[in-house]
Formats: structure tokens, C-alpha cells, sequence
């Protein structure tokens, strides 16, 4: 690196030091922990990110300024490749690395042997572009992430504060544009005007559907399904509830789709308005997660979640390539992790070729990249679908035989519009479940009966060090702590249709234990008792039992 530059990373780095004691990792979806500790991290990660972006050729990288489903005090950062999809697994140990160093000199030593290991050609361009989602401690970390794109000279674009999935949008739709590949205008409009097009000519000629009520966790995603029904119009009409993005403590808190997936229950501020049968669901912090659910004729809470939605839509895919008369070359299948609710796994396993993968989009999107379309869906409701360049291209030369298959076609085409590709989107996975259940006529308790979860148990173990979890099978299996799987596996076969699995979360300094068995008082005493091994195990922190 030249003097010059050394000088200048220097000088702005002195202003962003590393707090001592504290051990950084890039996990599941980049760096996330307390934003109070978070300073220096966000400006090395805009020193990277310029990186990352003279490393291709000066192509647009993304950063996302953002902790998702986590509390509001929390916050977070992870970058996005060129295409929209999650940075390249290589370089998450050199972000881990370089965040670590734990002086300005150190910094410095490591970021010169990244360059010259990994020979970055220093007289590229770079560009970045960002985002940030509503929390409060999202500005001065923006400012710390300007001062390194600085430091290296990147050129950055602000995007202001927006969700995770229009930030990926971005990304792609800048780097492809005035190609053959372009993904939509690299602007906010650009997105809306994409989605809510292709929803138009999804639903036109079907029933209007009911309107929706949407729990936006009081986050970001207030203000994109604002505007998304704007740009929807009378097309389909959006009830918002938890907008309050202003309101300190409010984002996350009781609300959202982490909320109504662990818990199980409605958000309590919906319980009174919600109606037998009327369909609401819930969007997370940053609006990349998506959760159905309603109150059946009882009144009975009923949860469709990622591995639902997984079902609905891949069936739905499954019929339109059939009518086309593309199912002998177009091939659909389906990606889910360990969390997949065992119903699901098997319904889907009857119809598609289904893969189970570690948790994290990163591992999913990738798996799903190997089918022709590939749908792939956490249960927290975090997911999409890919069309290969193959099927893309396929779809467009077609050449229908009947009326009927080039309305199925079309209908193919058109999903490909709506679906957002680059990442899981609540907006965009929302309007692809309202089009397949008004296709379908469903309403919501038919969509339901696809098949009965089984049922499960999600608990969470704060311990002395989750690092020591180590797992292999797609996180099915732990092979550190030494001896405790052969202890989770002879209480799992005590219980009828028992399964259960640990695994460190990427996320949150937490371990997660995961249960499912034939009757639901037995999935939770299931989830309890392997919480208990493990936090006997690694002597937890006594001020936090297994909750
Ligand atoms: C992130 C990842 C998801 C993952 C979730 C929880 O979601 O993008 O793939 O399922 O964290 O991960 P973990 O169990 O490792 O904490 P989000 O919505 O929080 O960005």
C-alpha cells in the first residue's frame, strides 16, 4: 500500500479503536452484537468493502447496516456481492480477521497482507452502495462505515434507511444495468414499480383479495409496505399495524415475525383486531422475514410459516411448469434446514427432490443455485426462489402450444418479476403468497391444511461460551461438547416421533435448541429437558435458565 494511503487509513482509523476484550465474528448474516461495541467494526467493514469492490473490478458492493430480529439495542453489518447475494464465504474470516486487530498498527500489518495474499489491485475503482435500517444507533454507525470507504477511497452511494431486500435489489439491479441481465431500475421506484407490476398481471381477471393486515414490527418495514401500497392500489389493499418506528424499545418488542415464530402467538397488539379467518402476518426488523397466520372458527391461533410457504408456493410452481409443458426440463426443488418441520420435510419429499442445509440464507441460496427453480425457505420465514439462467432463458424462447400453456408461461414469466432473487423479501414473498392463494382460491385454513405441523419446541440457552458447539449433518448433529449428542440422542428416544437438535446461533450469544415430537406437551418437555443438558453441560449462566 502506498504511503499515501497508509496515511490516510491511519488517521481515520485512530478515530474508530477497537474496544480491548472484545472478540468479533462475521456469523450467519455478517457481524452482529451490542451497536454500542459495533464502531470500529463498521469503519474496517467500509475499508473492506472498498476492498472487495477493487477485487472485482470495481464492481457495486452493498453493506446493510442492520440487526434484524434482534432487540433494539443491538445492531450489525454484512456486505453483499455483486449479484445480491451474500459475500463469498472466503472472505468472512478475512472480515473476522481484520475486525480483530486490535490497533491501528495491527490494522494496518493485516490489511496489508490481505491485499498482497489475496492480490488486490489497489489502482482499481471501488464503489459501495448502503443502507441502514430504523434503529437509533444506525447514523454515527453510518458515519464510522463512511469514514473507512473514505479511508480507501471507495465511492460510496447512500441509500438512507431502507429494508435488507431493497439494499440486495440494489446491488444487482446498479451492476446489471444497460446489460442483457438488467434486474430493474437501481432505484427504490425501480423496485416497487417491478414487483407491483408483475402482481398486477399475476392477480388481474382473479377476485381482488381480501385485505391484508401486516404486523411491521415497527421497523423499516412500516415505511416499505407504506409504499408499497401506494404503488399497489386498489389492486390489493394492506392494513398496517406496528408502525411506531420512532418509538424507542418499540422495534421487534412483542411484534414481528421472530416474535410469532418463537412464541407461537399473535403479536399482542393484533389479538383485538384481528378476525376469525382474516389473514394477517408479520415482517421483522429489516423486512427480509416473512410469517402468516390467522385465528381459526375457534378462535384458534394458527401459524404458517416459512416451511408453509415453502409448500404453497413450490406446488404452485410444480403445477404452472406442468401446464406449460415444461416439466421434463425444468426441474423444481426445495432447500430447507434442520428447523424444517418434519410434516413439511415430508410433504414436500413426496413431490420434490428436497436437500437440508446449515442454517444462514447464504447456505440455502447457494443450495438452491443446483436446481432449475429452487425454492428455499427457513421456518423463521426467511426465503425465495431462484430461476437458473438456463430456466430464464428457456422461459423466454418457449414456444406454447395450447393457450393454456402459454398462460402458464406467462404466469412463469411474471413470477420471476415478482420473486426478488437476490435474498428472502417479506414484501415480495408476501405478494407471491397472496397470488398463489388467489389462484388457488384459497383462503387461509385451506392453505393450512396442506398438511398438520408436527409439534415443536424452539428454546434458547445463554451459556458461559457458544463457540465450543461445534456440529456437523447441517447442524443436525453436535460433535462438541464431547459426549453430549449419544446424551440428546437417548432422550430423543423416549419420545414418540422425538427429534431434537443444538446448534450455536449465528445471530445472538445464544445456543438454540430445537424439538419436535407427536404430542405438544411432550415437544416442549422434549425442548426443556435438552436445554437442561446443555446448560448443565457448559454451566450456563445461572442468571439465565433456558427460556
Ligand atoms: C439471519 C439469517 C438467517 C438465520 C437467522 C437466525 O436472519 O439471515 O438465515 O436463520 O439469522 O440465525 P441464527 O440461528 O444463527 O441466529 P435475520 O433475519 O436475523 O437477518
Amino acid at each position: 500500500m502506498s504511503g499515501l494511503l497508509v496515511a490516510s487509513i491511519k488517521e481515520l482509523s485512530d478515530r474508530h479503536p477497537k474496544p480491548s476484550d472484545f472478540k468479533f465474528t462475521y456469523g450467519t448474516a455478517g457481524f452482529r452484537t451490542l451497536a454500542s461495541v459495533l464502531d470500529s467494526v463498521l469503519f474496517r467493514v467500509g475499508v473492506l468493502a472498498g476492498l472487495r469492490s477493487k477485487k472485482l473490478d470495481g464492481k457495486m458492493i452493498g453493506v446493510m447496516v442492520t440487526a434484524s430480529h434482534n432487540p433494539e439495542q443491538d445492531n450489525g453489518v454484512k456486505l453483499v456481492d455483486p449479484r445480491g447475494e451474500m459475500l463469498e464465504s472466503s472472505w468472512e474470516g478475512h472480515a473476522t480477521t481484520l475486525s480483530n486487530a486490535s490497533s491501528t498498527d495491527e490494522f494496518i500489518s493485516a490489511l496489508e497482507a490481505f491485499v498482497r495474499d489475496a492480490k488486490i489491485d489497489l489502482s482499481k475503482p471501488a464503489r459501495v452502495v448502503y443502507a441502514m435500517d430504523t434503529r437509533p444507533s444506525g447514523p454515527a454507525l453510518v458515519s464510522a462505515l463512511e469514514d473507512g470507504l473514505r479511508a480507501i477511497g471507495a465511492d460510496g452511494r447512500k441509500v438512507g434507511v431502507t429494508t435488507t431486500p431493497i439494499l440486495h435489489y440494489l446491488v444487482r439491479a446498479i451492476n446489471t444495468k444497460g446489460t442483457a441481465e438488467a434486474y430493474g431500475d437501481d432505484s427504490e421506484d425501480g423496485y416497487y414499480t417491478k414487483l407491483t407490476n408483475a402482481f398486477k398481471k399475476l392477480v388481474s381477471a382473479k377476485p381482488t383479495p381480501s385485505p391484508l393486515l401486516i404486523d411491521c414490527a415497527n421497523g423499516v418495514g412500516a415505511n416499505a409496505a407504506k409504499k408499497l401500497a401506494e404503488y399497489l392500489g386498489d389492486t390489493f389493499s394492506l392494513v398496517l399495524e406496528n408502525t411506531s418506528i420512532t418509538t424507542p424499545g418499540a422495534l421487534n418488542n412483542a411484534c414481528g415475525a421472530d416474535f410469532v415464530k418463537t412464541t407461537q402467538k399473535l403479536p399482542s397488539s393484533l389479538s383485538k383486531i384481528i378476525k376469525p379467518g382474516q389473514r394477517g402476518c408479520s415482517l421483522d426488523g429489516d423486512a427480509d422475514r416473512l410469517m402468516y397466520f390467522l385465528l381459526d372458527d375457534h378462535g384458534q391461533f394458527r401459524m404458517l410459516d416459512g416451511d408453509k410457504i415453502a409448500a404453497l408456493v413450490a406446488a404452485f410452481i410444480v403445477e404452472l411448469v406442468k401446464a406449460a409443458g415444461l416439466d421434463e426440463s425444468i426441474k423444481v426443488g426445495v432447500v430447507q434446514t434442520a428447523y424444517a418441520n418434519g410434516a413439511s420435510t415430508k410433504y414436500l419429499a413426496e413431490r420434490l427432490p428436497v436437500k437440508c442445509v446449515s442454517t444462514g440464507v447464504k447456505h440455502l441460496h447457494h443450495a438452491a443455485e443446483h436446481y432449475d427453480v429452487g425454492v428455499y425457505f427457513e421456518a423463521n420465514g426467511h426465503g425465495t426462489v431462484l430461476f437458473s439462467p438456463d430456466t430464464l432463458a428457456k422461459l423466454a424462447d418457449y414456444q406454447p402450444s395450447t393457450p393454456a400453456q402459454s398462460t402458464a408461461v406467462e404466469h412463469l414469466v411474471n413470477l420471476t418479476q415478482l420473486i426478488n432473487q437476490t435474498v428472502g423479501d417479506a414484501l415480495s414473498d408476501m405478494l407471491l403468497v397472496e397470488v398463489v392463494l388467489t389462484h388457488k382460491a384459497y383462503g387461509g385454513l385451506e392453505w393450512d391444511s396442506l398438511y398438520v405441523d408436527l409439534p415443536n419446541r424452539l428454546v434458547k440457552v445463554v451459556v458461559a461460551d457458544r463457540h465450543i458447539f461445534k456440529t456437523v449433518d447441517a447442524e443436525r448433529r453436535l460433535t462438541s461438547p464431547v459426549g453430549l449428542q449419544d446424551k440428546i440422542d437417548s432422550l430423543v428416544g423416549k419420545y414418540e416421533g422425538g427429534r431434537s437438535f443444538v446448534r450455536p446461533s449465528g445471530t445472538e450469544d445464544v445456543v438454540r435448541v430445537y424439538a419436535e415430537a407427536v404430542v405438544k406437551a411432550q415437544a416442549d418437555e422434549l425442548a426443556f429437558r435438552v436445554a437442561g443438558l446443555v446448560y448443565d453441560e457448559t454451566g450456563g449462566d445461572p442468571a439465565a435458565r433456558p427460556k
